[in-house]
């Protein structure tokens, strides 16, 4: 992307973290914004603070974009919630506006090496544990992206000697025309988010289009057990890495028994076993597969990269550790937002489980994840707009026993009480939050605010 004239004003959709950190980016370049947002009414004077200009350079406009804005400007960064087929993304394209992704006009004005990362599940926990990894071989680290921070934020405060390590999700690579990171990695492609990406070949290539800008200096982690990204290599000229939790690779990333194995130019290390980590499942060993080769790709000294490993903790809201009461364990995975996240925490838990799911309906397919849940979950607590179709799912397919709640509050009140000595007590919805809660983030904190209070009542 080259954004070439300053002369005409950039516009830039949505009005959240994505927009305001790329108008905040724009207007310290000496570009005019416009700030456009389908809410019909923002707090303009928060929007203005966030993006720190109080004069005419920022115009902020809400509920319908004008044709008069459209004739005016040549780019519109858009934020990744907007779908693309929203009818003013697509009167925009009419009109020659070219859309680019936050994250692309970020990478204008970024310096220093970038890792990006991608994948349905994991992306949080490799994204945390690169940084971390980084953080004892670099000077500076930024961690951005779909992990709640946005890229064009930080890009002014990047050097030639820093390193970036970007999350991103299929909606921020929708758009990206002109990406060419260091390292890449697509840890896996499951269905989710069918409702925007319609189809699921789409929804594969908007997470493929990672590595396509890249050239023969880069290179592509790939996780070798996920069928949809065998064709990947075909797709970049970057030097593509493989990882497996099945199978010894020639060059790449394996698990042996319980030991993390690095084979790289004929040479073999074990960095670490399985229990010596402090994150836990199988799913957990793939995404320390991914970023133990990136960090190789980073030319990070091996003890570093063990250091970083063994000291590494828990994402909040990824199958985190809450506290144990009473024989009972508590675990929060609000992050786990689709089936295929959720069935990895249950499978994570040693225990028989008090499953707390439901929530928005992203029109996912939750039938593997209800089988997942057979023999395993001892109390299946449902709330949210999916409850109607996870009960009868589960009744059809006989995966659990049901319960159904009215609150995230009561559930966790139903779990404290029904659970006994050797049981586990799980928040991992296979929905997102958005149909009762803000965002995952908070009903993961709430979650483990309603455990705080339940079980200090009951001790
Ligand atoms: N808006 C519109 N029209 C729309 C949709 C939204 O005008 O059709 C406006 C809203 O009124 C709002 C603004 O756009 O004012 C919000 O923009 P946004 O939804 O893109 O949210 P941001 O605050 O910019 O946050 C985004 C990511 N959100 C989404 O992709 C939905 C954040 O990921 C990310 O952390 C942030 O950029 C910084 O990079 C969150 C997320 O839920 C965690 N991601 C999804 C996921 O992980 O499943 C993809």
């Amino acid at each position: 992307m080259k954004l070439t004239d300053s002369s005409l004003p950039v516009l830039v959709a949505g009005a959240g973290l994505s927009g305001t950190g790329a108008a905040r980016l724009l207007l310290s370049q000496g570009y005019r914004v416009i700030l456009f947002d389908e809410k019909p009414s923002l707090d303009e004077a928060k929007i203005r603070c966030d993006c720190g200009c109080t004069d005419d350079r920022l115009t902020i406009v809400c509920g319908a974009l004008p044709e008069t804005v459209i004739r005016r400007v040549r780019y519109c960064v858009i934020s990744p919630g907007i779908p693309l087929d929203k009818p003013f993304v697509q009167t925009l394209e009419s009109a020659g506006v070219a859309v680019v992704s936050e994250i692309e006009l970020a990478c204008c004005f970024a310096r220093g090496k970038l890792a990006a990362i991608t994948g349905t599940n994991g992306k949080t926990t490799t994204t945390s544990l690169l940084g971390h990894i980084l953080r004892e071989a670099f000077p500076s680290v930024f961690v951005v992206g779909n992990i709640g921070c946005a890229f064009t934020g930080e890009a002014p405060k990047t050097t030639p000697g820093s390193v970036t390590v970007a999350e991103l999700s299929s909606f921020q690579l929708e758009t990206l025309h002109d990406f060419s990171p260091s390292v890449t990695a697509i840890l896996n492609i499951t269905p989710d988010h069918l409702n925007r990406h319609k189809t699921m070949e789409r929804y594969a290539d908007a997470k493929k289009n990672i590595c396509a800008g890249q050239g023969p200096e880069g290179f592509c982690v790939l996780n070798r057990e996920d069928p949809l990204l065998s064709d990947v290599p075909e797709r970049t000229r970057a030097k593509v890495l493989w990882f497996s939790s099945r199978r010894e690779q020639e060059e790449g990333a394996f698990l042996r028994g319980e030991q993390l194995v690095v084979r790289l130019k004929g040479r073999e290390s074990v960095l670490c076993t399985a229990d010596e980590l402090h994150i836990v499942g199988r799913h957990n060993l793939e995404n320390a597969m991914a970023a133990v080769l990136m960090a190789y790709c980073l030319d990070v000294p091996e003890e570093k990269i063990r250091q970083g490993l063994l000291s590494f903790r828990a994402v909040e809201h990824r199958i985190e550790y809450v506290l144990s009461s009473g024989g009972v364990t508590y675990y929060n995975d609000s992050k786990g937002t689709n089936p295929d996240a959720a069935v990895q925490a249950v499978l994570a838990m040693k225990g028989p489980i008090l499953l707390i799911a439901g929530g928005y309906d992203k029109k996912a397919d939750f039938t593997g994840w209800l089988l997942a849940l057979r023999g395993r979950v001892k109390k299946l607590l449902l709330l949210g707009d999916t409850a109607d179709q996870i009960e009868a799912g589960a009744l059809r397919l006989q995966a659990a026993p049901v319960q159904r709640v009215a609150s995230l509050e009561e559930a966790v009140r139903e779990a404290v009480r029904q659970a006994g000595p050797g049981d586990c007590v799980l928040l991992s919805p296979a929905c997102a939050s958005w149909d009762m809660f803000t965002c995952y983030e908070e009903r993961g904190r709430l979650f483990k605010e309603y455990v705080r209070k339940e079980t200090c009542c009951r001790a």
